[in-house]
């Protein structure tokens, strides 16, 4: 399964219509998310593939995924990245969503071993919550990279999510080069 190609992303963003139709839910207890997904530890393209997997089960719905860049480690040495963009909708509050979201990074050999940044064979970062605003010790959202990271802002685009000030926009991309790793339509 490529989960990066056109097909498996047609595949599970569902049109409103059949969402109507196979959801009891009305969409509008529904929240539209946008997250980051990262690696630079062993398989990286698997590691990803195996968290876009999972993310419906963790009540993400209607999940769409951004084409995969790699990209330079920013603010840490190590490993290139492979990094991609998810959007999708959720009933999750934040924080509920946030621990989900932490316990599969450690179902997928994410281990914290101290501070500062290190190699990681996943990261998934709530990087909009719709338009909340949230500033807490464990969550900031909007996302405090957004505006710094190229590889966010592009996936971001590509998956139609609202942007920052476009003067932020560009220093972002003056400053970071990234190349795209795959699943170019
Ligand atoms: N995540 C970090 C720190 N640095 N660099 C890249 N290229 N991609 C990341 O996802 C990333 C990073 C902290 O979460
Ligand atoms: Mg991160
Ligand atoms: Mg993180």
């Amino acid at each position: 399964m490529n989960l990066f190609s056109a097909t498996w992303r047609r595949r599970v963003s569902l049109g409103p219509e059949q969402s109507v139709r196979f959801c009891d839910a009305p969409v509008r207890n529904r929240t539209a998310v946008w997250l980051s997904l990262g690696s630079n530890l062993g398989d990286r393209r698997r590691n990803l593939e195996r968290a876009l997997a999972a993310l419906p089960g963790l009540g993400i719905e209607r999940l769409r995924t951004s084409h995969l860049y790699r990209t330079a480690p920013v603010g840490m040495r190590g490993s290139w990245f492979l990094n991609c963009v998810a959007a999708g909708e959720t009933a999750l509050a934040p924080r509920p969503l946030l621990r989900r979201l932490q316990a599969l990074e450690w179902k997928l050999g994410r281990r914290r071993l101290g501070p500062g940044y290190r190699a990681r064979t996943i990261d998934l970062d709530l990087l909009l919550y719709g338009n909340r605003r949230i500033a807490t010790r464990e969550l900031r959202v909007p996302h405090p990279a957004i505006g710094q990271r190229r590889f966010l802002l592009l996936g971001l685009r590509e998956l139609g999510a609202p942007l920052p000030a476009p003067a932020t926009v560009a220093a972002a991309v003056r400053r970071q080069s990234v190349h795209a790793a795959g699943g170019k339509r």
